[in-house]
């Protein structure tokens, strides 16, 4: 169709197509400009966005921090054109990070301009807290759509807490598109899985069913039935044929919003590349820009002015303000009112709700926490932290997690009276059954932080590989979540190799950001959650040891509060003037105490660091971290249960590193300990050597 002047008025219909059309185009002129991107699924998938914002989805784009908004996600990522356009043409205004509104929009014609340019609002692919409206940062294909299953938990948790008779205050739907991609990913049948399971109605995924991905089309290594998978997994599994279907678009959306006791998959037939008349239904249209020539096709094909570019006719911005804009603005106003009323009715639970949306602490968040005594035998690390945690889900009411079939080993599970199990028939349950689906309960994490929740999720640290990816997420959105990793080390013995890390403390070390604390008595795992819980925009990992590590006598050595500063002089030569330091981690501190007291007594000054943290650490003053490792004392040996890789940036050129250069293997952990050198002898003749003594 063509565009019309002031002259004629147009209808609605007319409107739709134009409002549709100026998504494709701006998506195609994007991409041609940035000489990068993926045209084609924003050709097609235009008239799904513009029908579930514009006529569906309860979301304002003057308050995109609403609490009770309805998310959209976009999973399949490299679509990102079409968040950006739609972002633009509805006028959604920016946020900061301290949650203030501001005037501006959160992506300007200007943005869309420089698309994927340093310094846009229009990145590559949608990045949360970096453009105002995005929900959550899609782009690794299968992310998307599984942490929206903890964005619809989060919702259900929610109105089980803070609804009551008569105000409805979470009542919010998760809206979510995905291609082929996010469902041959292994994460998006996890999570699936886990979303049919908890029965979550309130959750819809639209699969582009377009049949196209990069190598070409999808029966290259795609055959299988999602429609009868989903309905295995007790979804709802609705069809519409074809893409450019405004009506049966919104029917479908209706049909999953009045279904109940099972999550919707909308199976949307599209064409990649619509209106491309040489790539359309092409992997060609995937990827990379369609070429003048094509654009000028395409164009014409839509009745769009060939040669006009990031064109947004008159009426297009005008109509999404009566459609989202107006009904977003009401539904907004409407729960406003409520809240107002609602606080007035029940003042403790909505200062909670206004803690929690600004990731505030309760009063009190601390009390309680526990303080062990010196104890040679001692407390496992994960036993420290399961009796902590159980203090603080009592005290901040929105903390709440579980582990990925591991809670008996973890030692995570709330069990005071009331923590509850999260299941569909009570949503109020603090406890959440992951299931052995560790990546997508990381990415569950991932939504229910977005959601504001304070959320843990546990493993064994072995397969922190198997929720990296989501934790890397966690890290680049700067969420604070929690994840609880026991079994840090060989301290699993005759498991084995296949269970005993080796180099995932490099690992998640590597990852920026991302605190990772290693506690080495049950004290330090205390100030390690001390810590963690104070976080607002950074995520941690807990790693922490199966066996029992001797708590160490607090009176003689340094107070466990040093753990806030990611490293401390725990013990100390006498008159603080060491000649040879010790830095160690957590199984392997009471081992370095234990040396240094052998040092002690053969006259040797030796320094004991207890270095739970690098990443806190870092952030201390220069002052500080020379105070604790001293640039005259070359003499340093670093003792950790895990790959060397990177100690030399504390220990030197001159020093040395007692850790792991293969994978450990099946035996008693005596016999490994003895077998990798972690024995106070060996830790001593290490520092003596470095001394140049024997
Ligand atoms: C985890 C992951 N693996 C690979 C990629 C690279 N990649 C981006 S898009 C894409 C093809 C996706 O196909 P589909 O989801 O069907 O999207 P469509 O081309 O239909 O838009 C791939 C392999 C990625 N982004 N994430
Ligand atoms: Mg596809």
């Amino acid at each position: 169709m063509s565009v019309k002047t002031a002259a004629a008025p147009m209808t609605d219909a007319e409107l739709d197509q134009l409002s549709i059309d100026t998504i494709r185009t701006l998506s195609i002129d994007a991409v041609q400009q940035a000489k990068s991107g993926h045209p084609g699924t924003p050709m097609a998938l235009a008239p799904l966005v513009y029908t579930l914002w514009n006529r569906v989805m309860r979301f304002d784009p003057a308050d995109p921090i609403w609490p009770n908004r309805d998310r959209f996600v976009l999973s399949n990522g490299h679509a990102s054109m079409l968040l950006w356009s739609t972002l633009h043409l509805t006028g959604t205004r920016a946020v900061n990070a301290d949650y203030e509104r501001l005037g501006q929009p959160s992506v300007s014609l200007e943005d869309i301009r420089h698309f994927r340019q340093l310094g846009s609002k229009a990145p590559g692919h949608p990045e949360y807290h970096w453009v105002s409206g995005v929900e959550t940062t899609t782009g690794p294909l299968g992310q998307g759509v599984a942490t929206s299953v903890g964005m619809a938990i989060a919702q259900k948790w929610l109105s089980d807490r803070y609804n009551r008779p008569g105000f409805p205050i979470f009542d919010y739907d998760v809206y979510v598109v995905c291609g082929d991609g996010c469902l041959m990913e292994g994460i998006g049948s996890e999570a699936a899985s886990m979303a049919g399971h908890l029965a979550l109605d309130n959750l819809c995924w639209v699969y582009d069913n377009n049949h196209i991905t990069i190598e070409g089309p999808t029966s290259l290594a795609f055959s299988e039935d999602v429609a009868t998978r989903f309905l295995a997994y007790g979804w709802n599994v609705l069809r519409v044929g074809d893409a450019n279907d405004l009506d049966r678009i919104q029917h479908a959306l209706g049909v999953f919003r009045e279904t109940k006791g099972r999550p919707t998959l909308i199976i949307l037939d599209s064409h990649i590349g619509y209106g491309a008349p040489h790539k359309h239904d092409t992997a060609a249209a995937h990827g990379e820009p369609l070429g003048e020539e094509e654009v000028r096709l395409a164009k014409r094909s839509y009745g769009w002015p060939e040669e006009a570019q990031f064109l947004v006719p008159d009426g297009v911005r005008q109509h999404f303000a009566a459609g989202i804009g107006a009904r977003g603005a009401a539904a907004r106003s409407q729960w406003t009112a409520l809240f107002d009323s609602y606080r007035a009715a029940y003042k403790e639970l909505a200062i909670e709700i206004d803690q929690m949306q600004r990731r505030d602490l309760p009063t009190g968040w601390d009390r309680n926490l526990p303080v062990f005594a010196a104890d040679a035998k001692g407390i496992a690390g994960r036993d420290a932290s399961g009796k902590t945690l159980n203090v603080l889900a009592q005290n901040i009411p929105w903390l709440l997690g579980g582990s990925a079939d591991l809670a008996p080993s973890n030692k995570t599970t709330l069990t005071y009276e009331g923590a509850g199990s999260f299941q569909a028939g009570t949503p109020g349950g603090k406890n959440l059954h992951f299931g052995i689906r560790e990546h997508a309960m990381a990415a569950t994490v991932n939504g229910l932080s977005l959601s504001k929740l304070r959320a843990f999720g546990a493993t064994f640290f072995i397969f922190s590989d198997y929720a990296r990816p989501a934790i890397r997420l966690s890290a680049l959105m700067e969420l604070p979540t929690i994840f609880v990793f026991t079994h840090d080390a060989m301290g699993d013995g005759e498991d084995g190799p296949t269970h005993q890390p080796v180099e995932h403390l490099a690992s998640v070390r590597a990852i920026p950001g991302l605190i990772t604390l290693r506690p080495g008595d049950a004290n330090e795992v205390v100030e390690a959650y001390r810590y963690v819980m104070q976080l607002r925009h950074q995520p941690a990992v807990l790693v922490l040891s199966r066996q029992p590590l001797p708590t160490l006598d607090r009176r003689a050595y340094a107070p466990a509060s040093g753990v806030a500063r990611g490293a401390y002089v725990l013990a100390d030569a006498p008159g603080g003037n060491p000649e040879v330091i010790l830095i160690a981690s957590g199984s392997e501190l009471s081992l370095a105490v234990e040396a240094h007291v052998k040092l002690l007594a053969e006259g040797i000054r030796s320094r004991v660091v207890s270095m739970p943290s690098w990443e806190i650490f870092e952030r201390q003053t220069p002052e500080y971290r020379t105070s604790v490792l001293p640039a005259g004392v070359k003499a340093r040996l670093a003792i950790e249960q895990a790959s060397t890789f990177g100690w030399e940036r504390y220990v030197g050129s001159d020093g040395h590193v007692i850790g792991m250069k293969t994978f450990g293997a099946s035996a008693p952990l005596k016999a490994l300990q003895e077998k990798f050198g972690f024995e106070p002898e060996r830790v001593v003749a290490s520092a003596k050597e470095l001394l140049g003594r024997r």
